[in-house]
């Protein structure tokens, strides 16, 4: 892979996130290490500037375009851009030199512009606020290892042979999706994307996680939560609103982001009244000890339903406990089913866990 990292820190897939405020002045200096030109176009982004000068396509001798901005020269050279933060929401930011090639290899990265003075808000409609304890962001991408090879050595490819077998949430397959923030035996894909929520309660938890999802890919990623619906409040850094801003945002269980494109969401869970794993658990009746799948670790599995038990049922030999304090798992996956999938072995891929705990959190045990 090739990606964005911070200088003098290690490298990193995808890039860094960068969180600005709207009106704000960025800047951004490019140092490449490349063998050949690379630059940042910052798509949504009004009138970027490059050496202070306006940035601009580049052609080469015969006049044919080869980057859609101005580039740093390759072994070392350096270009700093420059522009006022746009419009809140959600950006990639990407290569434009030899898009098809860089953006594979994994020049990309996502800008979330916060409006002025609400950082809880997506946007900056009062109905966009989120808990920012619950704040996620899912990078989506792909990664065809034969392009990647060829590149290594330094041979062309057909680019009409192209097919992906490696599909990603912020540079990561599952299971390693699940991992946490900065997981010490992922040093170079430091984000995670398990999502830790818990159930709406007007009084204890009333505001939605804000999930926000980038394509940075060739395809549609449908991606797919299972158990709830979301919320989709904006695109493109555009809210979902009419002209006189009416609400138009919609609850949808598919969020089908497209390439190049943003999408946001807000998910809230609502399914309070089963929630005590203590003097309520879900009336469930846990199969017999031989139809559960135990391990990988000290737990136990079954499927046909999301409750995984409670703590203190039947339990194996040298198991401790069913879960950790009563709360669910869900999947959350793309629906494409080949991208949940690393190199066609099922279950990977563009795949994640949510996680939703008790009503009352989930205490240490
Ligand atoms: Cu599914």
């Amino acid at each position: 892979m090739w990606s964005f990292g911070n200088s003098g820190g290690v490298f990193q897939l995808p890039g860094p996130t960068l969180c600005v405020e709207s009106g704000a002045k960025v800047t951004v200096a490019l140092h490449n290490a490349l063998p050949e030109p690379t630059s940042i176009i910052f798509p949504g982004q009004p009138q970027v500037l490059a050496g202070g000068q306006p940035a601009q396509p580049e052609n080469d001798a015969t006049g044919n375009l080869t980057s859609l901005t101005t580039t740093a020269a390759p072994n070392g050279g350096s270009t700093t851009y420059t522009f006022t933060a746009g419009a809140p929401g959600t950006y990639l930011y990407q290569s434009g030199t030899d898009v098809q090639k860089q953006q594979q290899m994994g020049l990309f990265g996502a800008l979330v512009v916060r409006p002025k003075g609400h950082p809880d808000q997506e946007n900056e409609r009062a109905d966009s606020l989120f808990d920012p304890a619950r704040e996620y962001l899912y990078m989506l991408s792909e990664v065809d290892p034969d392009a990647h090879l060829a590149v290594e050595r330094g041979r062309g490819y057909d680019w009409t042979k192209y097919k992906a077998r490696y599909f990603m949430i912020n540079g990561r397959s599952m299971p390693d999706t699940i991992a946490p923030n900065r997981a010490a035996w992922l040093p170079n894909q430091p984000y995670g994307s398990l999502i830790h929520i818990r159930p709406y309660d007007a009084a204890t938890n009333p505001r939605s996680a804000l999930i926000r999802y980038l394509n940075a890919g060739v395809t549609s990623y449908p991606f797919h939560p299972h158990g709830s619906d979301e919320q989709l409040i904006a695109r493109d850094g555009h809210p979902a609103q009419g002209p006189a801003g009416q609400d138009l945002s919609y609850s949808n269980f598919l969020i089908d982001v497209a390439p190049g494109q943003t999408v946001d969401t807000l998910m809230t869970w609502r399914d309070s009244e089963h929630w005590d794993p203590v003097t309520n658990p879900i009336p469930v009746q846990l199969p017999q000890l031989q139809d559960q799948v135990v391990g990988p670790g000290t737990e136990t599995w079954f499927s046909e339903n999301p409750y995984l038990g409670y703590t203190g049922g039947q339990l194996p030999p040298g198991v401790v406990q069913n879960n950790q304090c009563g709360e669910y798992y869900h999947v959350a996956h793309s629906h494409a089913l080949e991208q949940s999938t690393n190199y066609g072995a099922s279950f990977g891929g563009m795949m994640t866990l949510i996680r939703i705990d008790p009503p009352v959190g989930c205490p240490a045990p």
